[in-house]
């Protein structure tokens, strides 16, 4: 790969076709506009590629046994391309000149590459690609074909395949395929649980004509074969654009109706329209407008960063272009996937990834993202009761995973293979993962403190606060002898330690939740009237305030030992410490369980992930400075980076602690994650927390941003190699500019009422 491409920052380069790096790439490059994303699969097929086309919301579960997933729709981004007779493939014949760009600038990824058939036959290729920002609908394709060594004739088959799978489970019934006016393909399915209709249309235009064009239906294909006799110096150029609409478009279902009931003639004539529109302009004018709507993007939310390495910069770019295409910054139907919809990995599933790494971003550069983000979380609430039902709990219980809005609890029962047992490793998450539930309340309040807005508090906070409340006061277990509630058998953060007492992420996350859900019932009756309206009704608010009151005074809270060491739970410091460094020095990540079952890591004192640190990084004001570094430098030592979750929150906490030089480590280790020399890191997709993490690692490590209740605070904790910072804030209506070098912090209003800050210790108002 190649990152020193200019525009400096911009460009990501893929400079030698390299067939193992054909699912990162399909990833890496995906593109996209929140509504859908389409895997940079190349045109023409190689094994192991993995096409992938996502719209989100279109939740469907292949068969009883599985849970749902986000399917793989019809694609169409592959094309054969016959040249006298033999297939184009980079695989065969030679390869000069070849380069793949992806210009976060525009989003468009460009391939050009100069190919010499086995035959001997030199033709040269040029292939664009984007999605739309502009019509969320639309993806535009365009191939240049010139021969170089002499006339050919050309064969080539592009247009619409369902035969996608999710690593094999079919999602979507073979469909109805037809011809339509203007001579676009379009196929018309359904997805085979969820009932969504799914419309897919596909339309080429060839400068110079094709000499003969045939309509060819085949089991789930339906392409149309053009032929051409192309003389030697002759650009032949083909224009593709193709549209996506589903039954689940907000346009066609109010929040709530089922997708079924939505006619698929309906979202057909959407698309025949959405298509014949588009057949109007060229690649290049759709190109432009959507370039524009990127362009608004980058000025509004680019964050600047000069270093002595470039690479700081591309890096946070890369997951500024992937933060902006995984949401649906207007649908609250829908929440982010693990690996947004660049994969199928972690299913499309939503996680606590999104409230703990993903919100700080969203909140502060575009808070109705934020909010949009946690009215699903609301809209999933009867998910949630009947999670704590099925369980024998109280209130809402947030599944570990999430789906579609009334799916529940979609954490998969089993994973890879146990190396002792032989056996596939239970997942054990979805059971026992609690501190999702509170990591949801964390995110509410944190909105709520960061924007003030009441009417989300008045429609949805103040029930989730209180529900989630609900749930801990009857999940808490009362210890007679120790006089005290305890949470037991749990998975905190680091899921290496399985049923585990005390985890004490969980436990002090739970305390905040207990907290904050008091506050509200105060002052609820007077600010949130709505609110207070509908849970007074159900609730006697008085009782159930002093009930989470005494939970909370007598909910054990872990404190550092005489060793100054917060344990990570009640098991933790008494397990084997075990030698880590081949593990620490893996070039991957969880090479330990190519040694070790999850059972025995169980007994090892090994962390995969931020567990105790991400405590500290979301609540530093628990404990002196001193205890934060002591609990910071032992935890680290014990913890692999297995989970793409960590470095960046590490990062954070060592450049608040002053530990400079690990906190730029931390956050290249972070840029790494997807864009590294690991060729098989982001098969599955990239990692959507993890871009919220770089996000957090400028912003919050970095540039030191802490929120609180009245105010901001931000210090100036600027890597030595980094000559400036720049970006915006959003907080509490007013917009900021932040500009930042080693020596000075220039903070100015942009727009909006004034701001209390707190700028290296001192405050300030704007
Ligand atoms: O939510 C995370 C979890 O903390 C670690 N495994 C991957 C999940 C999805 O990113």
């Amino acid at each position: 790969m190649n990152y020193k491409k200019e525009p400096l920052g911009w460009i990501i380069e893929e400079d030698v076709f390299d067939p193992r790096r054909t699912g990162k790439c399909e990833s890496i490059f995906a593109q996209g506009n929140g509504y859908m994303n389409i895997r940079c699969t190349l045109e023409e097929s190689y094994v192991g590629e993995h096409r992938g086309a996502f719209i989100t919301g279109t939740f469907n579960k292949a068969l009883p046994d599985e849970v749902t997933e986000l399917p793989n729709l019809p694609d169409v981004t592959e094309m054969k391309i016959l040249v006298n007779g033999e297939r184009f493939a980079m695989d065969a014949g030679k390869t000069e000149g070849y380069s793949r760009t992806l210009d976060l600038r525009t989003g468009e990824v460009v391939r050009t590459v100069n190919w010499t058939s086995p035959a001997g036959v030199k033709l040269r290729f040029a292939f664009r690609r984007f999605v739309s920002l502009k019509n969320e609908h639309l993806a535009a394709f365009r191939m240049e074909v010139t021969p170089l060594s002499g006339d050919v004739d050309l064969v080539i088959e592009s247009g619409i395949s369902s035969r996608t799978s999710n690593s094999g489970s079919q999602h979507c019934a073979e469909g109805e395929k037809r011809l339509v006016e203007g001579g676009a393909l379009r196929l018309m399915t359904r997805t085979t649980q969820s009932d969504v209709p799914v419309v897919v249309h596909c339309l080429h235009k060839f400068t110079p004509a094709p000499a003969a064009s045939l309509p060819v239906m085949e089991r789930r294909c339906f392409v149309n074969r053009y032929t051409f006799h192309v003389a030697k110096d002759e650009t032949l150029s083909m224009e593709k654009l193709a549209a996506y609409h589903t039954g689940r478009d907000l346009v066609f279902t109010s929040y709530g109706q089922p997708a079924g009931s939505t006619n698929a003639m309906q979202v057909c004539a959407a698309g025949d329209a959405c298509l014949a529109k588009a057949a109007g302009h060229s690649y290049e004018d759709l190109l432009a407008e959507s370039a524009a709507c990127w362009k608004q993007y980058w000025d509004e939310q680019d964050v600047v960063i000069e270093s002595e390495d470039p690479f700081d910069q591309l890096g946070m770019r890369f997951a500024l272009y992937h933060l902006n295409i995984m949401i649906r910054r207007d649908d609250s139907r829908v929440g982010i996937g693990a690996k947004g919809m660049t994969g199928e990995g972690y299913k499309g599933h939503s996680f606590w990834d999104t409230e703990m790494f993903l919100m700080p971003h969203y909140l502060f550069t575009d808070p109705k993202a934020a909010r949009t983000l946690l009215e699903y979380r609301w809209r999933s609430l009867p998910g949630a009761f009947k999670k704590a039902e099925e369980n024998g709990y109280s209130g809402a219980m947030f599944p570990w995973e999430s789906a579609w809005l009334d799916d529940g609890e979609v954490t998969p029962l089993i994973g890879g293979a146990d190396i002792v047992t032989g056996k596939s490793i239970p997942i054990l998450t979805g059971m026992i993962e609690h501190h999702i539930s509170a990591d949801v309340s964390w995110g509410v309040w944190l909105y709520y403190l960061a924007t003030g807005d009441d009417s989300y508090m008045d429609q949805c906070g103040c029930e989730i606060l209180v529900e989630t409340a609900r749930f801990w006061s009857s999940r808490v277990e009362w210890q007679e002898d120790k006089g005290r509630y305890e949470i037991r058998d749990v998975i905190g953060p680091d899921e290496y330690k399985e049923h585990v007492d005390n985890n004490a992420f969980t436990n002090y996350l739970t305390a905040e939740n207990l907290d904050r859900a008091c506050d509200v019932i105060a002052q609820m009756q007077e600010r949130w009237p709505n609110a207070y309206a509908s849970l007074s009704e159900k609730y006697d608010l008085a009782a159930l305030s002093a009930q989470f009151q005494d939970v909370r005074a007598k909910l054990y809270l872990p404190q550092p030992d005489a060793d100054g060491i917060i344990a990570q739970n009640d098991q933790y410091l008494g397990l084997e410490k075990t030698d880590l460094s081949k593990y620490k020095a893996q070039t991957g990540v969880s090479s330990i369980y190519e040694d070790y079952s999850p059972h025995q890591m169980n007994q090892m004192m090994v962390s995969k992930q931020a567990d105790l640190v991400m405590l500290l990084r979301v609540m530093p004001d628990l404990f002196d400075a001193d205890t934060l570094r002591k609990n910071f430098l032992f935890y680290e030592s014990r913890t692999l980076h297995d989970s793409s979750l960590s470095h960046g929150q590490h990062c954070v906490l060592a450049s608040w602690l002053g530990l400079d030089e690990m906190a730029l480590d931390m956050y290249r280790h972070a840029i790494h994650i997807d864009l590294g020399p690991n060729m098989t890191s982001s098969d599955e997709g990239i990692h959507s927390a993890s871009m919220g993490n770089v996000w957090q690692c400028a912003v919050c490590g970095f540039a030191g941003l802490q929120w609180h209740a009245d105010h901001l605070s931000l210090d100036n904790h600027l890597p030595a190699c980094w000559k400036r910072l720049a970006f915006r804030v959003h907080y509490r209506g007013a917009v900021l500019r932040v500009e930042m070098t080693r020596d000075a912090m220039h903070i100015t209003k942009l727009s909006g009422p004034s701001v209390k800050l707190v700028v290296n210790g001192v405050e300030d108002t704007l």
